[in-house]
C-alpha cells in the first residue's frame, strides 16, 4: 500500500514522526462508522475505534477525527486498532448545525464535515434543483476551508438550453470554473480530468439526486457507489449515499463522495464572503462610508448598482443574508 496516493506528504510524515516507534502507523479515514472508523494505513485497511483519551482532549465534537483525517493507529492484530492520535489538519470544512432546529436563540454548533480536501467539487443538477442562491452558499463554504473549486452542471441532457444558465453561474462563480455535463454519458466526464491529480483529494459536494454518486462511478470507471435507481420527479432526491467515503482513482487522485446535504447553515466568518462576492465587494470601496452594511445608508454604491440593475438584486440579498447569517454565528459562538 503506498501511502502517497492516499495524499500522504512531507507536512504529514513530519508530524508523525513523534509516533514512528515501530508500534503505530499513520492512516487516512476513509469512512466513518457511528461507533469506529474505516482506515487505510501501510498494511490495509483497518477497522479502528478511538481511545477515550482522544474524546477527552478533542473536548466537542469538531476535534475528534472525520473523513479524510490522518490519524496515529496501534494496530491490534491483522485488521483492527486503535485511533491514538490525530495529525494536524491542512483544512476543513464545517457546518453549523443549530440552524436545522427551530427556535429563537440558537447556540451554534460546529460540524466538521471533512478534512484534508484539495478540490471541492460543487454539483448542480440542470433541472429543478438548478439554483443560484444554493451554488453561492456552497462556494462561500468552500471559500471558508481554503480549498479551490470547480462547479458542476449536471443533467444537461434535462435542460433545454444550459447556455442559459451557463451564463446565469458564471455571474455568480466569479473565477470557479464551470463545467456543464451530463454523467450519463461518460465521455462527458472527460474535461473533469484536468482536476485530478495523484495525492490530491477531490470532494464531490451538492444536494441530493444532482448525481455526485453518478460521477464519481463514472470516473473510478465502475459502479463502487450505489445511485438513486430513477430521478426523483420532484428533483429533490433522496439521500441515496448515507457515508462520506474516500475512494482512489485508478490513475491516481483520492475522490471523496459526500451524502446530499438537506441544509447548509455556514459556519465560517464575515470574510469568507470575500471571495465568493468579490463583485460586490469591489463596488462596495465606492461606498461613501467605509463600514457601509449596503442595506440603507446614502451613497451605497452597492445599492445604487441594484437599481441601475449592472449588480443582480437576488444576489445582493442573498449576500446580506449571508453576512447575517455569519454575524449571528459570530456571536451565537462566543
Ligand atoms: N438525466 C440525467 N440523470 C442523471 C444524471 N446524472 C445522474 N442522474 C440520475 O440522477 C439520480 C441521482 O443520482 P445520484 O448519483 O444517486 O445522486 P447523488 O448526488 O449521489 O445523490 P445523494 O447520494 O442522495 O446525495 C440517478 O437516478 C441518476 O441516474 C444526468 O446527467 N442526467
Ligand atoms: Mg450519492
Ligand atoms: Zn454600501
Amino acid at each position: 500500500m503506498i501511502l502517497e496516493e492516499w495524499g500522504w506528504a512531507t507536512d504529514f510524515a513530519e508530524a508523525f514522526a513523534p509516533f514512528n516507534d515501530g508500534r503505530h502507523l499513520p492512516a487516512r479515514v476513509i469512512r466513518g462508522e457511528k461507533n469506529y472508523f474505516r482506515v487505510l494505513s501501510p498494511v490495509g485497511e483497518l477497522t479502528v475505534r478511538f481511545t477515550g483519551k482522544i474524546r477527552h482532549h478533542a473536548g466537542g465534537r469538531p476535534d475528534l477525527p472525520v473523513v479524510g483525517d490522518w490519524v496515529v493507529v496501534a494496530p491490534q492484530g491483522q485488521e483492527r486498532g486503535t485511533i491514538v492520535a490525530q495529525l494536524p489538519r491542512r483544512n476543513s470544512f464545517s457546518r453549523n448545525l443549530s440552524g436545522r432546529r427551530k427556535g429563537k436563540e440558537q447556540r451554534a454548533e460546529e460540524q466538521v464535515i471533512a478534512a484534508n480536501v484539495d478540490l471541492v467539487i460543487i454539483v448542480s443538477g440542470l433541472d429543478q434543483d438548478f439554483n443560484l442562491r444554493r451554488i453561492e452558499r456552497y462556494l462561500t463554504l468552500v471559500s471558508s476551508s481554503g480549498a479551490a473549486a470547480v462547479l458542476i452542471l449536471n443533467k444537461a441532457d434535462l435542460c433545454p438550453d444550459p447556455a442559459v444558465c451557463v451564463k446565469e453561474v458564471k455571474n455568480v462563480a466569479g473565477t470557479t470554473p464551470v463545467v456543464v455535463c451530463s454523467a450519463l454519458e461518460p465521455l462527458q466526464l472527460l474535461p473533469l480530468q484536468q482536476y485530478l491529480k495523484p495525492g490530491q483529494t477531490v470532494a464531490f459536494l451538492g444536494s441530493s439526486g444532482v448525481g455526485k454518486s453518478t460521477i464519481v462511478n463514472g470516473l473510478l470507471g465502475e459502479d463502487r457507489q450505489k445511485i438513486a435507481a430513477v430521478s426523483s420527479s420532484d428533483g429533490k432526491g433522496r439521500h441515496t449515499t448515507t457515508h462520506r467515503e474516500l475512494f482512489l482513482l485508478p490513475q491516481g487522485g483520492v475522490l471523496m463522495d459526500n451524502p446530499g446535504m438537506r441544509e447548509l447553515h455556514l459556519w465560517g466568518e464575515s470574510a469568507d464572503l470575500e471571495e465568493s462576492f468579490a463583485d460586490i465587494l469591489t463596488l462596495a470601496q465606492k461606498c461613501r462610508f467605509r463600514n457601509c452594511s449596503h442595506d440603507h445608508e446614502p451613497g451605497c454604491a452597492v445599492q445604487q448598482a441594484a437599481v441601475a440593475g449592472t449588480l443582480d438584486s437576488d444576489r445582493l440579498a442573498s449576500y446580506l443574508k449571508l453576512k447575517n447569517e455569519l454575524h449571528a454565528l459570530g456571536r451565537g459562538r462566543k
